[in-house]
Order: structure tokens, then C-alpha cells, then sequence
């Protein structure tokens, strides 16, 4: 990779390109960048082909209820709607029916047995 980087995520993308994201000491050099800075987040491929990131922290370890889309068309980022609870270290599972379940995570408030769907 163009920098090193640990706890980012790795996306395969319906064009067979592996989109790789943030992460500690990361920096966006080839692609667009997000709106926040994040770690411990999640990134799920969308059925459309976006991918959809979410949660995670902070460099101040800060939990955060953001989420982006990419568009691997364009390489550009947009927000979307917030999660209803922050969280960092969850899951993030796509369903069958196209929707993503996120479970768990932990924020300021200790661990979470949450969930929620996009
Ligand atoms: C992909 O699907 C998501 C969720 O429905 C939507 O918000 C997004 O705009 C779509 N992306 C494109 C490029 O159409
Ligand atoms: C999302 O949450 C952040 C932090 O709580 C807040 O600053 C922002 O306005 C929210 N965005 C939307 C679209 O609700
Ligand atoms: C979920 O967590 C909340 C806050 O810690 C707690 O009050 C609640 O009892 C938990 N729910 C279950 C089903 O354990
Ligand atoms: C400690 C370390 O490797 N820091 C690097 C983190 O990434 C930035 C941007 O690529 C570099 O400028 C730092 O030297």
C-alpha cells in the first residue's frame, strides 16, 4: 500500500478492486476522502456496489454514530444518515435483503447489546 496502516478495513468491490480504508496512520492518496477521520469502524459493500462505512472512533477515541457511502464510480464519498447510536468495534453484517445489521460496539457508555439496520 501507498502507506502503512492497521486497523482499517478491506471492501472487495463488484469491478474486483479492493477498496481499503482509514485505519491508524492511514491517509487517502488514490481514492476520495471521507468526511471523518476513523478507526474501528466497519465498511460494508452495498448490493448497488457503494460501501457503505460507519462507526468507529476518532483520533481522540472519540465513538462515533457517522456513516459514509463511496461511490466506486466516482470515487467520492457522500454522508448519510447517522447511526442512532455510536459505536466502535461492531459488526456490521449484510443481509439477504440488501439491508446492513450492526450489532454491539462499545462507546462511552461501556458495551453495547444494540442493534440497527440500514
Ligand atoms: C446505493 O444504495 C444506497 C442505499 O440505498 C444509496 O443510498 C446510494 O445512493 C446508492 N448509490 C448509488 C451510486 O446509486
Ligand atoms: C450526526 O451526528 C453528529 C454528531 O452527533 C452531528 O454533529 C450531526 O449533525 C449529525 N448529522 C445528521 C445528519 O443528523
Ligand atoms: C441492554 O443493555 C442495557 C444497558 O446496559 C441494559 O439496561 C439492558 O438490561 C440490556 N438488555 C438486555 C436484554 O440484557
Ligand atoms: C509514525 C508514522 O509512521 N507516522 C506517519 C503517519 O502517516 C503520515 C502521513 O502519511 C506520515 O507523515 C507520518 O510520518
Amino acid at each position: 500500500m501507498s502507506v502503512a496502516r492497521f486497523w482499517h478495513t478491506a471492501s472487495t468491490l463488484a469491478n474486483g478492486l479492493v477498496l481499503v480504508t482509514s485505519g491508524s496512520n492511514g491517509t487517502w492518496t488514490t481514492t476520495g476522502s471521507m468526511s471523518d477521520a476513523r478507526q474501528y469502524h466497519t465498511a460494508s459493500t452495498l448490493a448497488n456496489g457503494s460501501v457503505l462505512v460507519a462507526g468507529g472512533a476518532d483520533s481522540y477515541g472519540n465513538r462515533l454514530n457517522s456513516a459514509e457511502l463511496y461511490n466506486p464510480s466516482t470515487g467520492t464519498w457522500i454522508t448519510t444518515a447517522n447511526m442512532s447510536t455510536a459505536r466502535a468495534d461492531h459488526t456490521a453484517t449484510t443481509l439477504a435483503n440488501g439491508k446492513v445489521l450492526f450489532t454491539g460496539g462499545l462507546n462511552k457508555d461501556g458495551y453495547l447489546n444494540s442493534s440497527e439496520l440500514y
